[in-house]
């Protein structure tokens, strides 16, 4: 089933020409991975793939969202008051087929994030890298505005994942690798298109998205409005 974009939203992002930004931190490189090695171990034995609102969860996920370095640099990119919209926590284990299609995370059939008002992190947990299923993003992609998509095919558990309509089913001439180590983030704009490949390594890759809102960022599709986690600010 695919899904026609409501509000295109085309223009500049908050976070300048290439729509990303790197080198910063959320952790220590020794915490995060020893984070990791818990979190690879409480989820071994049922393969978990997607943890869906993990910041309600895990008391680690919730100071995540909040590590210093990362939310100075929210405030700066759509200003004082922020919030959790949701929170991904993803785990690619060696030996499974586990791509993530070329998507942008501020628009989905429930609502669309306003670009100016959100902005899309992403915690590497691991170290993550080319081989082990680190984030490809094409620069400069977010100024054209949401594009269409579409449920990608797959008969995984974790469920299927929204695919931008007509982009390859693999990596893109203009893509840039996101390798990260353990601890570090980047910032993305919830318009930039970006994916990720399975894991080809004998370890396992573990990373956490969060979705963070300014007030008024949402537009919801229908009647419901998801519920949000104040970080900042008073006006939620
Ligand atoms: O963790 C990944 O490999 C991809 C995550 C992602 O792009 C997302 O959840 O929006």
């Amino acid at each position: 089933m695919s899904h026609t974009a409501e509000i295109r939203y085309a223009g500049p992002s908050p976070l300048g020409e290439s729509g990303y930004r790197t080198g910063l931190d959320w952790n220590t490189h020794g915490r995060a991975r020893a984070r990791a090695a818990e979190i690879i171990t409480e989820h071994r034995a049922g393969r978990t793939e997607v943890v869906r609102g993990a910041h309600l969860l895990f008391d680690w996920a919730a100071h995540a969202v909040r590590s210093p370095d990362l939310l100075r640099v929210v405030q700066e990119t759509i200003g004082g008051s922020v919030a959790v919209e949701n929170t991904f926590l993803m785990i690619k284990w060696p030996g499974r087929d586990f791509p993530v299609p070329w998507h942008q995370d501020g628009t989905n059939p429930r609502m669309q994030l306003d670009p100016e008002l959100s902005v899309a992190a992403w915690l590497a947990v691991t170290d993550a890298t080319t081989i082990n299923g680190c984030l490809q993003v094409v620069p400069g992609s977010h100024a054209a505005g949401y594009l269409d998509y579409g449920r990608e095919e797959s008969d995984a558990q974790r469920g299927k994942a929204l695919g931008v309509q007509g982009m390859p089913n693999g990596p893109h001439e203009r893509g840039v690798w996101l390798p990260l180590d353990a601890g570090q983030a980047c910032l993305m704009d919830v318009r930039l298109i970006h994916r990720s490949d399975s894991n080809m390594t004998v370890g396992a890759r573990v990373g956490l998205n969060v979705r963070y809102v300014a007030p008024g960022a949402i537009r919801p599709s229908g009647p419901h409005s998801p519920s949000l986690y104040p970080l900042t600010g008073s006006d939620w």
